[in-house]
């Protein structure tokens, strides 16, 4: 039996009144009121910490509160006073805790000791750190290399990500799947191939000079709120902002800086001046429909002897391909690319004319681009549009993934990859004398192939929860049973920790927010934001438990208990003094990290350098290329009874965390077990308002895939696309349902038949004020 949501319109801005109770709240409900709000006017200023909700940029110039609600709550949620305690797990046996939902598990607070399964209770016990140490390393060392996989999610700093890279390498793994390949691997895949760099082109100063800025598939509002504002000062200097998403997103819409009491009082600034409900899926088109009036005013302009539309000097001295895009663009159809992407000719159109009219553009994107079939193909069209008018590598232009986890970018810099070809294992070979293994290793969607086969045997983990984040849920968790040895490392209890292996550790870990004291003294970390600058990072607060050890000294003692000793390379004192991590890092990247360990509380991040910037091409024709799609332009599926279903964020979460049930913005509060559908579509199914829905996965491969006691919620959403939240929908996603050249799970473009359920009892949610109106 489910609680019932409650379903209220949201008229308010994003940020505003709002933000500041959410805070208030949060605070409270985390118990550290006091000390918290303190803490939070360290966030993101060049001489504290770090945020460890999203990657967004941090200026140098930082507001006195350089910090959102979402960026509060994760602050909160870390320095929590609550802690899980052995009593705690003494408790309770794991079957028991595989019942909680995913707040209730992470909402008991910080870890506080190491543990180890014991399968005779079904509970884990107290372990000391040496018997753990000794034990994973034992373990390690009896299982090949090729079985064991060592995955990372986005928020280890770039010093605990270079010594597990290198650890991983020496003991002969490349087994490095990380949280970008549920993520951004579609760009990481695409742009090489086009622009040279595996990451974005923007600075935080081009939102400064540019004078037209698109956006696709992105929730600002809440996974990267602190993005508003740049966009409102641009918005308010009146650069056209051109949104594309299925949804209309609340901070795409109006903002209100919750720091200025004035728009407070007045509502907040318009940002989007055109927005487009694209069809879920239906960028590729909707991108092809713009190209196509650009080449056809192009053509026009040509034929008129007028000045020409496309940026001619630029095409021909840094592009390839451009002829055979063009004729791509002259051969659409508008009623075609009308019915891919679900918008109308005048709209592609309308968009083309501010691009056309525009001289420095930004196009920023999330998940909704990276996590479909067409993933890496949407993203280079993206491309596409840019090099058109030669839109990359000049002041106020560029391509600008919004990333994910707060470090996430900068462990693939440091090597945390399974491309082998994305890591100087030369390098690395030669300043550490041994012999890195030159095999591909294990992408998240192999790794999980792995351990449904039983060839994956060891299961490391440096943070995230990887069992809740991957698709197939239903075959996934009896599967990680299987797992001979299963290590995690981490700050809160998730459901990766309590589905064990025959042999499972927990390993609980300092948070970036406390203070990492080693024998030189206090210690501080680095990570690198989305628009790759470097950032140090200084821990503010006593360590919740004095049991924690950090994530570089676990490394290196896991490295130490499972490797053999090594001349070149004494993992002790690089945790006494990280400053000679960054050295090494320096050592392994020269040009990326010169002088690293002096630039690295410079205001505002030092940028690394990127040869697209300067327009240098690093791509095998040293050029930038268009490219055409391959496949069709990813039209809606055919059976009528089939709609997409994208897995979205809600407001009170990060990711797999779940701080609380609302989804502010989007008007639902008190549960997220819900799908939200377009009235008509609801008409046509005959279904009402709160009727309870089933979703069942549209693939036939002999797998059982359904998700029951969804909530019909009525939405502003475009027909025969349907939306629900992820983790809860995880067990709909077929493992073989991945964007093709990057396997990031398509998580936005599930096919699903929707069959209603019979009546259900259910509770009404709790009387919650609506915030704003
Ligand atoms: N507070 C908070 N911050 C976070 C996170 C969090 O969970 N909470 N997660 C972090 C991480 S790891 C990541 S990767 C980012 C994720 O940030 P986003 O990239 O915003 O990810 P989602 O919330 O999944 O939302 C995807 C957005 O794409 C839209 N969309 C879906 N399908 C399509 C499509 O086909 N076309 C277009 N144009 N739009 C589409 C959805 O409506 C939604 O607005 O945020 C990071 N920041
Ligand atoms: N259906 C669907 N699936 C998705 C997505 C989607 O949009 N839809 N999004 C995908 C994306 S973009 C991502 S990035 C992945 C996220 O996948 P992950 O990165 O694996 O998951 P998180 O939920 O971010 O991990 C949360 C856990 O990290 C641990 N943790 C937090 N801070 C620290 C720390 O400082 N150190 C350590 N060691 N541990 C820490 C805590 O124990 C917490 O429970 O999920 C992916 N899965
Ligand atoms: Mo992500």
């Amino acid at each position: 039996m489910r609680q019932r949501v409650k379903v209220e319109h949201y008229d308010g801005p994003a940020g505003g009144w709002g933000s500041v109770k959410a805070v208030a709240s949060i605070l409270t409900q985390e118990e550290v009121a006091i000390l918290g709000s303190e803490i939070l006017l360290k966030q993101n200023k060049p001489d504290g910490f770090m945020c460890v909700s999203c990657s967004w940029a941090k200026p140098a110039k930082p507001h006195p509160f350089e910090f959102c609600e979402n960026g509060a709550m994760a602050t909160a949620w870390e320095v929590t006073g609550k802690t899980v305690t052995p009593d705690f797990f003494a408790a309770h046996t794991l079957a028991e805790l595989r019942s909680w939902s995913d707040h209730e598990l992470e909402e008991q607070g910080r870890l506080t000791t190491p543990m180890r399964y014991d399968a005779s209770t079904d509970k884990y016990v107290p372990v000391d750190w040496s018997t753990a140490f000794r034990e994973i390393g034992a373990e390690l060392s009896r299982l090949g290399p090729r079985s064991v996989v060592m995955y990372t999610s986005g928020r280890a700093s770039l010093e605990a990500s270079y010594m597990y890279q290198l650890f991983g390498r020496m003991y002969g793994t490349n087994n490095f799947p990380d949280s970008s390949n549920m993520c951004h691997e579609t760009t990481s895949v695409a742009l090489p191939e086009v622009i040279g760099v595996p990451v974005g082109t923007v600075l935080l100063s081009d939102f400064e000079q540019a004078d037209c800025i698109f956006f696709f598939g992105h929730n600002t509002t809440t996974n990267a709120p602190r993005m508003l504002h740049p966009l409102q000062e641009a918005a308010q200097r009146g650069v056209p902002i051109i949104t594309f998403n299925p949804l209309r997103e609340r901070g795409l819409e109006r903002f209100t800086n919750p720091q200025n009491p004035i728009q407070m009082v007045m509502g907040g600034t318009r940002i989007s001046t055109q927005y487009h409900q694209v069809r879920l899926g239906g960028d590729a088109a909707a991108i092809a429909g713009i190209c196509k009036a650009i080449i056809d005013a192009d053509d026009a302009a040509r034929a008129s002897g007028s000045p020409r539309v496309v940026d001619m000097n630029f095409i021909e001295q840094h592009t390839s391909g451009f002829e055979e895009f063009a004729a791509f663009c002259r051969q659409n159809h508008w009623n075609e690319l009308e019915r891919v992407s679900g918008l109308s000719r005048a709209s592609m159109t309308d968009a083309a004319n501010v691009y056309m009219a525009s001289k420095a553009v930004i196009a920023n994107y999330g998940m909704g681009i990276t996590q479909h079939r067409h993933g890496v193909e949407t993203v280079k069209m993206i491309v596409n549009l840019l090099l058109l008018r030669g839109n990359i590598g000049k002041p106020g232009a560029g391509i600008s993934p919004i990333r994910g986890h707060s470090n996430v970018q900068g462990q693939r810099t440091v090597g945390i990859s399974e491309k082998t070809k994305l890591v100087p294992l030369d390098r690395l070979a030669e300043l550490y004398d041994f012999d890195p293994p030159r095999w591909e290793g294990l992408t998240t969607v192999d790794a999980c192939k792995g351990i449904l086969k039983g060839d994956v045997c060891g299961f490391v983990s440096l943070g995230g929860n990887f069992l809740r984040a991957v698709p197939e849920r239903s075959l996934m968790e009896p599967a990680w049973t299987g797992l001979r040895l299963s290590v995690q490392i981490a700050t809160k209890l998730n459901r990766s920790h309590i589905v064990p292996g025959e042999v499972t550790y927990l390993l609980p870990c300092l948070g970036r927010i406390e203070i990492d004291t080693q024998a030189s003294g206090p210690q501080a970390i680095s990570m690198e934001d989305s628009t790759t600058s470097i950032h140090g990072s200084r821990g503010q607060r006593e360590p919740v438990a004095k049991s924690l050890l950090s994530e570089v000294k676990i490394v290196a003692e896991l490295a130490k208990a499972t490797l053999k000793a090594n001349p070149k390379l004494d993992w002790d004192t690089w945790v006494a003094d990280y400053s000679l991590v960054r050295d090494a890092i320096e050592r392994t990247y020269p040009d990326q990290f010169k002088e690293f360990n002096r630039r690295m509380f410079e205001p505002g991040g030092f940028p690394r350098p990127l040869g697209a910037r300067e327009r240098k091409w690093k791509t095998p024709n040293g050029k930038a290329n268009f490219t055409v799609p391959t496949s069709a332009l990813n039209p809606p599926a055919e059976a009528d009874d089939i709609y997409e279903l994208m897995t979205m964020r809600a407001d009170g979460q990060f990711n797999t965390t779940i701080y609380n049930e609302d989804d502010r913005f989007r008007g639902i509060q008190g549960g997220r077990y819900v799908v939200l559908i377009n009235p008509e579509d609801m008409a046509e199914m005959e279904l009402k308002s709160g009727d309870f829905v089933t979703l069942s996965t549209a693939v036939n491969d002999g797998v059982d895939r359904s998700l029951g006691e969804l909530q019909v919620v009525p939405y502003d959403i475009p027909r025969k696309s349907i939306a629900g939240y992820y983790p809860e929908c995880n067990e709909l996603i077929p493992l073989s349902h991945f964007a093709e050249g990057s396997k990031v799970p398509a998580a936005k473009s599930i096919p699903v038949r929707i069959s209603k359920d019979n009546p259900l009892e259910y509770v009404e949610a709790d009387e919650i004020p609506i915030s704003v109106t």
